[in-house]
């Protein structure tokens, strides 16, 4: 028993180290953006915009391995419902609440998530945007796709699909999400290039794949000679996808989406989808865990504002290529 003596001894100080740490208020806390000295181990929570969603589960196994690989801890959190404020703020505050090293947050909207991520700040906890970023300049730094000119890409893939001529439209999810609406805005600039293309507009789908598939039905009803459609995700390219197929028209109405969850590369191959625009989120997952352990650590020198990871246009015609493989998304 008394050789025991030491190590319990340990245990409980090095217990009151970490719950000293985790109060909100104490020495960590008082000073935003302040190295995490006073934690026993480095912590980072990563918040998804949504957690049933092939590119946040696939940033996720990127941060978990690098998380691992640095000897920190990493935990995953967020909405499995929806993509919106409402029901994200309250896995942020969860997370807050754990006072973790890092917070790591997809931001469901520019705006809505400013006051929630200040008081992260407030709390002491630095935070770093991943895949979407808010307008005010709260996060040490931010990670993502080009989007804007991902939306280009979008555009230039579509035009060629439908042979330079006829009516397209776009599917998006919010207004307010920063990705999506940078999506639709090269798209929509790289499309003015093009005067025998007729851009019907767009319409959003709030990030529900049925909402998406209904949509596009009464579309596919009110144009008939709709040619081309961009869906700027993956849950509103999952239901477009469904519903052009669904009306016969998969090949004849083509379709170009961003992103490349496991459906939309099944209906690449299978010829429904002309090209997806993929991102590489494991790499946001990995890259936003290395530059949170090196902000916890106060290796802040050199940390940039943004990182952007790259996108691929994926085709029939590449997509078993090597080069591609890193871009389809493995949730
Ligand atoms: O396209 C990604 C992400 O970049 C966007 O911010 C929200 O939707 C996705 O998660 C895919 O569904």
């Amino acid at each position: 028993m008394s050789r025991r003596h030491p190590a319990l001894l340990a245990l409980l100080l090095a217990a009151t180290v970490v719950a000293t740490a985790a109060l909100p208020g104490s020495a960590s806390s008082t000073s935003p953006n302040a190295p995490a000295k006073t934690h026993a181990k480095i912590s980072v929570i990563l918040v998804a915009g949504i957690t049933t969603d092939a590119f946040y589960l696939t940033m996720k196994k990127g941060a978990a391995a690098e998380a691992k690989a640095l000897g920190a801890d990493f935990s995953f959190t967020g909405s499995p419902a929806a993509f919106s404020p409402p029901t994200q703020i309250p896995f942020l505050n969860a997370a807050i609440a754990r006072h973790p090293s890092v917070i790591m947050i997809a931001p469901t909207d520019v705006n809505a998530l400013a006051a929630p991520i200040q008081r992260a700040i407030s709390a002491g906890i630095p935070v770093e945007t991943v895949d979407t970023h808010i307008t005010k300049p709260l996060a040490f730094t931010n990670i993502s796709t080009d989007n804007p000119g991902g939306g280009a890409l979008a555009a230039k893939a579509l035009v060629q699909a439908i042979g330079g001529s006829g009516e397209v439209a776009i599917m998006s999810t919010t207004p307010g999400v920063s990705t999506v609406d940078e999506r639709v805005a090269g798209f929509t600039a790289e499309l003015k290039k093009h005067p025998d293309v007729t851009y019907l507009g767009l319409q959003y789908s709030n990030d529900d794949t049925p909402t998406a598939a209904r949509l596009t039905s009464a579309l596919l009803a009110a144009h008939p000679n709709l040619k081309g459609m961009f869906a700027v995700n993956v849950k509103s390219g999952d239901g477009v996808t469904s519903a052009v197929t669904s009306a016969g028209k998969a090949g004849t109405v083509k379709l170009v989406e961003f992103d490349a969850g496991p459906p939309q590369v099944a209906a690449l191959r299978a010829g429904t989808i002309d090209a997806l625009i993929a991102q590489y989120p494991y790499g946001i997952g990995k890259l936003g865990v290395q530059l949170a352990v090196k902000w916890a650590k106060g290796q802040k020198s050199g940390i940039k504002k943004h990182y952007g990871t790259g996108s691929a246009v994926v085709t029939p015609a590449n997509v078993n290529t090597p080069a591609i493989k890193k871009y389809l998304y493995t949730p």
